[in-house]
């Protein structure tokens, strides 16, 4: 008897829980991740709010939201980039949180710390860790004194030229420069000797100034054909990390994914283990709470070092979350309302493989170019093992202002092979007319040997031609 009136006021329970924490949610994207965002609140019983710009007025964010508020023009300087217009709409409508997705503000500190101070919950890090992770020679620094391999390199800022030769000598060649407030690839020059250090790190400063208003440098032993590993992880208010697994981003083109996988196909059962140990204790060290990721190289020899910590929910999450099981972003948001995480490290399994293909409405024959305008016929792909996350529907306006992402496909299957062969099945089924996309691109790459072989690495896509 008493079993039964348990499990009968359990959800009553949650639900009256869920409710005093936030009932309303304001999703600060657009694009596919408000729709994958506003999936999960629906999912947890709890009210939306879209923003937009005027330019996606007929964008499905807009539609499948409970209430949307305009923030502005176009451009994204002038809407989704705007933390006051943003904090308004979610004071207008009475929002108790804001998910912020990826881009745009999700690793902005100081729209974090508005956030706070204006009573909405930032479904997020805290500032401080925004903050401290958004600076690279910090964040490296931080990360080796929590215990987390880093490249071999030079502690902190380089004072001048001489400086820079001094700690290139010591490091040996080749070296690569790299922008504290950089990255995601902007802001870095391989040197081979001390020549190029005089012609290039006066410009690399410049340049540095100018695109992210600070001239500081950084320099690390230069690391050649590696692979790109990164860690998932989450941590709850309570001290709780717990990783996820790793994934495989190493097919990537001018430092955009184009393919992601998990797991990795060079990582073994015992590799993962340490990589994971080592990075869930690299996020306790910081005191980091919210989804978070770490990204490694990888060299010929499985060495990994320390590149940067994403502090956003990622695009290629679901990658992770097929064969965890976990809902990352439904995770994300409960542990921004201050419960435990509902898993221990002792509950993740990794069940088979899963692939992500991003697709692009750019023209791959013509260097990639952006290709925006009218989707006149949209057909995404199902059956057994097929995920599609879009914003794009039959009808739909690719505005020219955003970035070409308009859908996201991702297969699993028992193995490797399985998935792969899931995700040819799936991209030939995929009928998008009115636009170029990158489909016919990533069918290439799938048949390609080495990427068959899984020994790609961050140069692979370089080497491939497309026609
Ligand atoms: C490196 C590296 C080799 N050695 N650092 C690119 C993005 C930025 N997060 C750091 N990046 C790199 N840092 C050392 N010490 C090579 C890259 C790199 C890269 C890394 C990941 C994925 C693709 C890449 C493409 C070119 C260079």
């Amino acid at each position: 008897m008493l079993l039964i009136l348990q499990s009968y006021l359990k959800p009553f329970f949650t639900l009256i829980k869920e409710d005093t924490m936030f009932r309303k949610v304001l999703v600060a994207n657009r694009g596919e991740i408000a729709v994958r965002v506003i999936r999960a609140c629906k999912e947890l019983g709890l009210k939306t709010v879209a923003v937009y710009s005027q330019a996606d007025e007929d964008s499905l964010h807009v539609h499948l939201a409970d209430e949307s508020v305009c923030i502005g023009p176009p451009l994204s300087v002038d809407s989704y980039l705007k933390p006051a217009q943003i904090i308004s709409a979610a004071e207008i409508t009475d929002a108790d949180a804001i998910h912020p997705g990826y881009g745009f503000l999700a690793e902005n500190a100081q729209f974090a710390q508005m956030c706070e101070k204006s009573g909405v919950t930032f479904i997020g890090p805290s500032p401080e860790n925004i903050r401290m992770m958004g600076d690279k020679s910090l964040a490296k620094e931080n990360m080796q004194k929590a215990g987390v391999p880093t490249v071999p390199g030079n502690k902190g800022i380089l004072k001048d030229v001489d400086h820079a030769i001094e700690a290139a000598y010591q490091i040996g060649y080749p070296v690569i420069l790299k922008a504290s407030a950089g990255g995601g690839g902007k802001g870095m020059r391989i040197v081979g000797d001390v020549d190029g250090v005089q012609k290039t790190f006066k410009v690399l400063q410049g340049e540095a100034q100018a695109a992210f208003g600070s001239p500081d440098l950084y320099i690390e032993k230069y690391i050649q054909r590696p692979r790109h590993i990164e860690v998932q992880l989450i941590g709850d208010t309570h001290g709780n990390v717990i990783h996820l697994g790793e994934r495989d981003c190493s097919i990537q083109r001018r430092h955009q994914k184009l393919v992601e996988e998990a797991p990795s196909p060079a990582v073994s059962d015992e590799l993962r283990d340490y990589i994971g140990g080592v990075s869930v204790q690299g996020a306790k060290g910081i005191g980091y709470r919210s989804a978070g990721t770490i990204e490694y190289l990888m060299d010929d020899q499985h060495n990994f070092y320390f590149m940067e910590m994403n502090t956003r929910i990622q695009v290629e999450h679901p990658v992770t979350e097929w064969i965890t099981g976990v809902d990352l972003v439904k995770e994300q948001i409960r542990v921004a309302m201050g419960e435990k995480l509902s898993v221990t490290q002792a509950d993740i399994h990794l069940h088979g493989h899963a692939i992500e293909c991003r697709i692009n409405a750019e023209d791959p024959s013509r260097n990639f170019a952006p290709s925006p305008g009218q989707i006149t016929a949209f057909h995404a792909p199902g059956g057994i093992g097929v995920r599609v996350d879009s914003h794009c529907y039959t009808g739909y306006h690719i505005p020219p202002f955003y970035d070409s992402m308009i859908a996201k496909v991702i297969t699993h299957g028992h193995t490797r092979q399985e998935a792969i062969a899931r995700m040819r099945r799936a991209l030939e089924e995929f009928v998008i007319e009115g636009v170029n996309t990158t489909i016919p691109f990533h069918l290439k790459v799938l048949e390609d040997p080495t990427f068959l072989e899984g020994t790609i690495d961050t140069t692979f896509i370089e080497r491939i031609h497309f026609k």
